[in-house]
């Protein structure tokens, strides 16, 4: 309630600082720790998404920041919502996601007898996110909840833990509100940019590796525009094709699992490599296979819009610390060599990641989800958009899809399960005329499968794609090859997807074989209601490349000689 006076709710204050900084959309479990913001929420026109399980609501909020470049928003209770919501952290975390969770915590005066459900923030998420704190005093909300926005986007984004105690949102308090935040802009620096001419001028094979948070869609384009007038080859890393045009002539390949060979030989082959927001993490480096350390063979300029980032791992011939935006952006005041020797390369590499990428490999069984996400590519609009989790299923979207727009491929480059759903739900609150589906797979799924929920309550028509091998693929895949013929804790029985679809109120169909996929999926999107295709898929066919048959076999062979 806001009195005639100027006195508001200090759960007003956090409220009304969250639309000044440009907040439309909050996710979240309601808790008895935060009753007064839920209140608040009652009185404001932010869209708030209410979820089932807190791991979905973080994982939201998590897809927002990386869709928008602005913190995603999340509110849960204290001890168990908190630590449900930790898999979200987790993402914005490894991903560089700019997000804010905020927690409900007990009144302040119980504080330190272990009250109900109390938890120390900062013990618990301290290594995960970037900044967690506390507000005992409702008048410092407008700056702790700006400090929040700023600490989530800037330098290397990530998530901020803010609690806030039950009894603190209930005092009445007069303060101002603060200033809208903008995402702070880190600019190269002009030698910076007259260095990267000249490494540019002399290379003979170079190569642009893009990857990392903090792009937007007029930095993509402006990248595009770079490679073009420079002819030169652009790899995206794992899980970050959606930054680079797949059919853009300078498009290379993604360096996730499975990568193509002819792009790592290109890699290694390169004398020059500029690494562009990316931090070259555990699987674009291919194991940290793909450049010495500390010291690569190949000239590195590493751009990052953290510091520490550069030379934390690899020691760069150039170090850049700059946000990709404001990197884009300066990239159009380089200009390219009068001759450039490597333009027939740079198409050479377009046609092998083409070639690569053209038609699906064989595969054991019926449906060949190779060939589902081929008539997928040929046939969604090109800003439709796909969100994954983790698991084998992927090794064909990332393969097959071919991504042609910004934040229309999206999923953790952390590897957790469980993000297909909410994040499709996530994108499709945010972009509501957009198609948008969620590629999961029978294990993957079930982590969050509940929120299809979400999507029936919320009237969010995302259709949700479940390969369905009855096993944790992957890890059975690790198991073949590591010890081969012990099945241990892989195997699943499932329910019937469709049915469970149905059940909450959406279409459901079983897709038995590669030829039904088609109307199947047509028949969900003309439903016009949230649905699930159970596409069944052999559990011999555990990636485009190979089989666990064959894997098995290897495995057994190598022990033999
Ligand atoms: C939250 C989480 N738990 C466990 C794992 C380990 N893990 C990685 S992939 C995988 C199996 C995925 O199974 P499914 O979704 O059915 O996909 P499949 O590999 O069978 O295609 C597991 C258990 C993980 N990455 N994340
Ligand atoms: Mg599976």
């Amino acid at each position: 309630m806001r009195a005639n006076d100027n006195m508001r709710t200090a759960a007003t204050v956090l409220v009304d600082q969250l639309r000044i900084h440009g907040v439309a959309h909050v996710f979240c479990v309601p808790g008895e720790s935060y009753l007064a913001v839920l209140d608040a929420f009652h009185d404001s026109d932010l869209a708030l998404t209410v979820c089932r399980q807190e791991g979905g609501a973080a994982m939201m909020a998590e897809v927002a920041g990386k869709a928008t470049g602005r913190p995603g928003i999340c509110f849960v209770t204290r001890g168990p919502g908190a630590t449900n919501a930790s898999p979200g952290l987790h993402i914005a975390h490894q991903d560089s996601t700019p997000m804010i969770l905020f927690v409900g915590q007990v009144p302040r005066e119980v504080r330190e007898r272990e009250a109900l459900q109390e938890l120390d923030y900062r013990a618990t998420f301290g290594s995960i996110a970037k900044w967690v704190t506390e507000i005992d005093d409702p008048v410092r909300i407008p700056e702790i909840v700006s400090r929040a926005f700023y600490t989530a986007s800037s330098g290397r984004p990530g998530p901020v833990v803010i609690a806030l105690p039950e009894d603190m949102q209930r005092e009445r308090i007069a303060v101002a509100d603060a200033p809208p935040f903008e995402p702070l802009e880190t600019w190269p620096g002009a030698t910076d940019m007259v260095k990267l001419q000249k490494l540019l001028w002399g290379a003979q094979r170079p190569m642009v590796i893009i990857g990392g948070s903090r792009w937007s869609e007029p930095a993509c384009a402006a990248v595009a525009r770079f490679a073009q007038r420079f002819a030169l080859p652009v790899a995206t890393t794992f899980r970050r094709a959606h930054l680079f045009d797949a059919l853009h002539p300078c498009y290379a390949g993604d360096l996730g699992l499975g990568v193509n060979p002819k792009l790592l030989a290109r890699i290694k082959a390169a004398d020059v490599v500029l690494a562009i927001g990316t931090r070259l993490g555990e699987v674009p480096s291919q194991g940290y296979s793909l450049f010495e350390i500390p010291g690569p063979r190949q000239t590195l300029v590493h751009v990052h819009p953290g510091p520490e980032e550069l030379g934390r791992v690899f020691r760069p011939q150039l170090a850049i610390n700059a946000a990709p935006t404001a990197f884009a952006a300066t990239l159009e005041g380089l200009q390219p060599p009068s001759e450039i020797r490597w333009s027939a390369d740079t198409k050479t590499a377009h046609a092998d990641y083409l070639a690569w990428t053209e038609t699906a490999t064989a595969v054991p069984g019926d449906v060949n989800p190779g060939e589902v996400m081929i008539w997928l590519r040929e046939n969604l609009p090109p800003d439709a958009i796909l969100c994954n989790g983790a698991g084998n299923f992927n090794t064909w979207l990332h393969r097959f899809y071919r991504v042609r727009k910004f934040a229309s491929q999206l999923g953790p480059t952390s590897g957790s399960m469980g993000y297909g759903v909410p994040a499709a739900i996530g994108m499709k609150r945010l972009y509501p005329d957009r198609t948008v589906l969620a590629i999961s797979g029978d294990g993957d799924f079930l982590m969050n499968g509940q929120e299809f929920a979400t999507a029936i309550q919320f009237n969010l028509p995302i259709t949700v794609l479940i390969f369905d091998n009855s096993l944790y693929g992957t890890i059975r895949m690790h198991q073949e090859r590591e010890y081969p013929g012990r099945v241990s804790a892989t195997v699943l029985k499932n329910p019937d997807f469709a049915a469970y679809a149905r059940a909450f109120g959406g279409f459901g169909a079983t897709v038995e074989n590669t030829a039904a996929f088609a109307s199947a999926f047509k028949a969900a999107l003309a439903s016009g209601k949230p649905s699930i295709l159970h596409i069944k898929i052999d559990p011999d066919a555990i990636s485009p490349a190979t089989t666990l048959t064959k894997l098995r076999e290897q495995a057994l062979a190598e022990r033999k000689e």
